[in-house]
Order: structure tokens, then C-alpha cells, then sequence
């Protein structure tokens, strides 16, 4: 002991600081755990194919695939899961369910006709299903048998869709999902070696897929991940992030939504220090954020079903079936908290969209083609929810919507303003000449009286809104109180 001399102490113990604040320096920075395969960018993208998504407001999902053939049913018996998801049932063999590629021949498809009534629906955007968790391609990959090209329909089912959407003015995303059940080579969790290698085999073949997709389908405008939440994708966070990287350089602009990968923690949607990874949140399958806080900058899409949990076409079609109405709200709660709404349709074995969707999508066109402007290019407008509806404004404008669901007994709708901003017009959309004079009631708040109660249907006021120093003291000496 007596042999350490004070000096190479010192020197010892200042060596022993400095490496662990090396160390903790390559873990934390500002408070942050340094990842290699977290978030690439914190807040929303600024580029012009990012604002043409954000701007879309609604959106349309198709499933299709095999199990639109038993549609949620199987010798007599219904399976009450999700149509779509008929193959993990105890009820239906998976050999039967396997085999239903050789019946897959929908006579009545017609990708002009679907892409008709997404027009005349107001959609701005398409997310087909290119290949669902049973592993069906609708286009003709190279890399599997298990596609459209060995069915009896043979013909690809992607291309005229994207090509009639596209002449439709519809941009489409591609609905891809990572799990295979199709697929020898995919594991729920990597326990064994083998198993291992079989995974091994399988990332290679997801990426032949997507790359297959992206490169047969230029004209996309971003792909839709779903079935990334097993332990075995969970851990391939640089795998991941490399097929990341390498499908956006392939395919400038591509949008991914926050579901298809996680980061080297496992942590998905959001990475271990709480940044959103991809462009848009994810999460918000037939849910819909509470509040502007929920959704924390991001932007984000609700896909959602008309009925509680029926993606794929399900003949028994039970349960609570949404109405055009209460919909119609989902789309404004949606864009008035800034996100997309897609509603979902599942068209039958034979290629037809069945007639209560198609009547939806009727009667949600025709409220669009009135109102469309407070619903496209719409944003958060940064206003106190009053309990009559919502409100949007253009984005980057004065221009403020009240999208009216719960008219009031009294008839009279509160809005409540920023200070110094003013009310220049109030009219009704859809009738510019119905002007409101609204009265003001305290400052920045006032009332619009409506002249009927007895409304049938949604409707909205436009309030073309101006920042001023005096417009309000005017106004509230008008004030009763
Ligand atoms: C997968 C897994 C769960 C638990 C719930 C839904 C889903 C799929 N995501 C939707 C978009 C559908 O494709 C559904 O099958």
C-alpha cells in the first residue's frame, strides 16, 4: 500500500472521473439516451409531399383480400372476431382457408367503379391492402406463390386501382402488412437458432417485397405498415431502419406512419426518449384523440370501420352499424384536432362494394360537396370546443368553421375568439346568403343565433374572422352583461 505514491493516486482517480463522464456522455445527451435507430427528425415534416398529405382531411381504407370470399363466415358458423382475421379461428381449417386462393375470381371488379364512388365521396386519398396478415398478394410478386397471379382472377388488382384513383385525382397509399401467415419463414418470437435463420430468410423477403412495391408503383405516395407488433420485428430495429432509409431514397417523399419499426429498446410509434418515429402517428385505429394535447404536434390519420370491428367483408354485418351522421363527426373531430380520417370499406368476394357502404359513401359525398371547404386544407383552429360541434380553419388563415352537430334548444351557438380578433362575416355554407350578425355577450365571446333548431342534418358556418386593436372594444360595449 505504502507503495502508491499520492500522485499516481490522483492521477488514478481523475482517470476514473473522466471515464464515467465519457461514458455517460455517449448515453445521455440534453437529458436524452442517444439512439442509433430512434426518431430521424423531431416535429412535422415542412416538405411539400407532407403538406399535401396533411391537407387531404379525408380518406378512404379498402380491405380485400381471400377473406372477403367466407366474409366471416365458415360452414354455417360466424366468426364474430374481425372478417379479415377468420384464419386464426378454431372454426375455419387453415388448410381451407389457405386454399381459397384457388376461388379468388371477383367478376364484378371494377377499379373505375370503386374509384367513382370514392370520387363522388370526396376522398382525397386511397390505403389499399396490397397483402394482408394471411399473406395474399393482390399483385403478382416475384417472390411468393401465394399472390393474385396463381388464383383464377390471375390479373394484377393493384395497378388499375392506383391508375383509376389516380384519374380520379385520388393519391394512394399501399397497406402492407409485415406479418405473414402465409410465410414458412415468420416468427412470432425467435427462441432457437433455426428459428433465426428462418427470420433471417424472411427480412430478406420483406424487403424484396417492398422494394418490389415501391418500384412497380412509382406514382404512390407512401405505404400503410400494419402486423409490426410481435416480438420477433420488434427487435430489428436496424434492419428496420435500413429498409427505412432505403425505400425513402428510393422513393422521394414516401410517407410511412409511425408503425413500422421500432427502435433498438423495442419501443414502437415512440422511441425511447418519446419522439414520434416516421411522419404521422399511427396509433389512432378506431379511436379518435380527446383533445389538441393528445396528439402532441404530431400529425396523425383514425382509420376507422363502420361497424364496431369489420375490416374485411363480413356477410353477417351485426352489431351497431355507424350512421352517415355520427361519422360525418368523426371526419370533423378529426380535422378540427388535426388529423385525417379514413373510413374503411370491404368489398365482397365478387369484387362489389356491398349497398349500405356505397350508400354511405353517397350520402357522405353529398354533405362533402357542400362542405367540403371546411374539411380540406382544414387545421386545428385554435379555439376553446364549444359544445355545438368543432371548429377548423384554413390552414395559415382568418378563416374559421363551425361544423355544427348539437344545435342547442336556445339556438344560440357560443364562440369565443382570441382577443383583438373580430367577426367581419358569418354565413352558412352551402347558403352564402344566410349571413349571422353575431352578438357579442362579454369579450371576444359571442353568440350566433341560428334561425331554426330544427335541422336535419351537419351543417357549418363560415366565420371570416379579422385581427384588429379596437374591433372588439366595439363590440362589447354592445355587450349584455
Ligand atoms: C390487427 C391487430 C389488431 C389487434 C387489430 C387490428 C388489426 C388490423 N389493423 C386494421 C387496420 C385491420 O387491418 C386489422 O385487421
Amino acid at each position: 500500500m505504502k507503495s502508491i505514491k499520492p500522485i499516481i493516486l490522483i492521477f488514478l482517480i481523475t482517470l476514473l472521473i473522466h471515464q464515467t463522464r465519457y461514458t455517460q456522455q455517449t448515453v445521455i445527451n440534453n437529458g436524452e439516451a442517444m439512439l442509433k435507430h430512434g426518431a430521424h427528425r423531431i416535429g412535422r415534416r415542412t416538405d411539400a409531399d407532407m403538406a399535401r398529405w396533411r391537407a387531404y382531411g379525408l380518406g378512404q381504407f379498402i380491405h380485400w383480400g381471400l377473406y372477403a370470399i367466407p366474409g366471416g363466415e365458415w360452414n354455417g358458423k360466424i366468426y364474430h372476431g374481425a372478417s379479415e382475421w377468420i384464419r386464426s379461428w378454431d372454426g375455419m381449417p387453415k388448410p381451407a382457408y389457405d386454399s381459397l386462393i384457388n376461388h379468388f375470381n371477383p367478376a364484378k371488379f371494377d377499379a373505375g367503379s370503386w374509384a367513382a364512388t370514392a370520387k363522388q365521396m370526396g376522398v382525397k386519398y386511397v390505403t389499399i391492402t396490397t397483402k394482408h396478415h394471411d399473406g395474399f398478394c393482390l399483385w403478382p410478386s416475384q417472390y411468393t406463390k401465394y399472390t393474385i397471379a396463381n388464383s383464377p382472377y390471375k390479373k394484377d388488382i393493384i395497378k388499375p386501382l392506383v391508375d383509376a384513383y389516380h384519374k380520379a385525382g385520388i393519391d394512394v397509399i399501399l397497406y402492407f402488412s409485415i406479418m405473414d401467415w402465409n410465410n414458412p419463414d415468420w416468427r412470432y418470437e425467435i427462441k432457437t437458432p433455426a428459428d433465426s435463420i428462418a427470420f433471417e430468410r424472411f427480412k430478406k423477403f420483406t424487403r424484396n417485397q417492398l422494394l418490389e412495391l415501391l418500384t412497380r408503383y412509382p406514382s404512390i405516395k407512401g405505404l400503410w405498415f400494419d402486423g409490426t407488433w410481435d416480438k420477433s420485428w420488434t427487435k430489428q430495429a436496424a434492419f428496420a431502419d435500413g429498409l427505412e432509409t432505403e425505400m425513402r431514397k428510393l422513393h422521394p417523399g414516401l410517407i410511412i406512419g409511425s408503425r413500422f419499426r421500432a427502435d433498438e429498446n423495442g419501443k414502437r410509434h415512440f422511441d425511447s426518449n418519446r419522439h414520434l418515429m416516421g411522419d404521422y402517428e399511427q396509433g389512432w385505429e378506431r379511436k379518435i384523440p380527446a383533445t389538441i394535447n393528445d396528439v402532441h404536434g404530431n400529425d396523425w390519420d383514425c382509420v376507422m370501420t363502420i361497424p364496431e370491428n369489420q375490416w374485411g367483408y363480413s356477410k353477417a354485418w351485426e352489431g351497431h352499424i355507424k350512421t352517415t351522421d355520427e361519422l360525418l363527426e368523426m371526419l370533423a373531430k378529426c380535422v378540427s384536432l388535426d388529423g385525417n380520417f379514413v373510413l374503411n370499406f370491404g368489398p365482397d368476394g365478387e369484387g362489389s362494394i356491398r349497398k349500405e357502404e356505397l350508400a354511405i359513401a353517397k350520402e357522405t359525398g353529398n354533405w362533402m360537396a357542400v362542405n367540403h371547404e371546411a374539411i380540406y386544407n382544414c387545421e386545428y383552429a385554435g379555439l376553446d370546443t364549444q359544445n355545438w360541434g368543432y371548429f377548423t380553419r384554413q390552414t395559415g388563415t382568418d378563416k374559421i368553421y363551425m361544423l355544427v352537430f348539437n344545435v342547442p334548444v336556445s339556438g344560440a351557438l357560443r364562440v369565443k375568439l382570441p382577443a383583438q380578433t373580430s367577426i367581419l362575416k358569418a354565413y352558412r355554407l352551402g347558403q352564402e346568403e344566410q349571413t349571422f350578425m353575431p352578438e357579442a355577450i362579454q369579450a371576444n365571446e359571442s353568440f350566433i343565433h341560428l334561425k331554426t333548431t330544427n335541422e336535419k342534418q351537419p351543417f357549418v358556418i363560415v366565420l371570416e374572422t379579422t385581427k384588429s386593436t379596437d374591433g372588439n372594444s366595439k363590440t362589447y360595449e354592445k355587450a349584455k352583461t
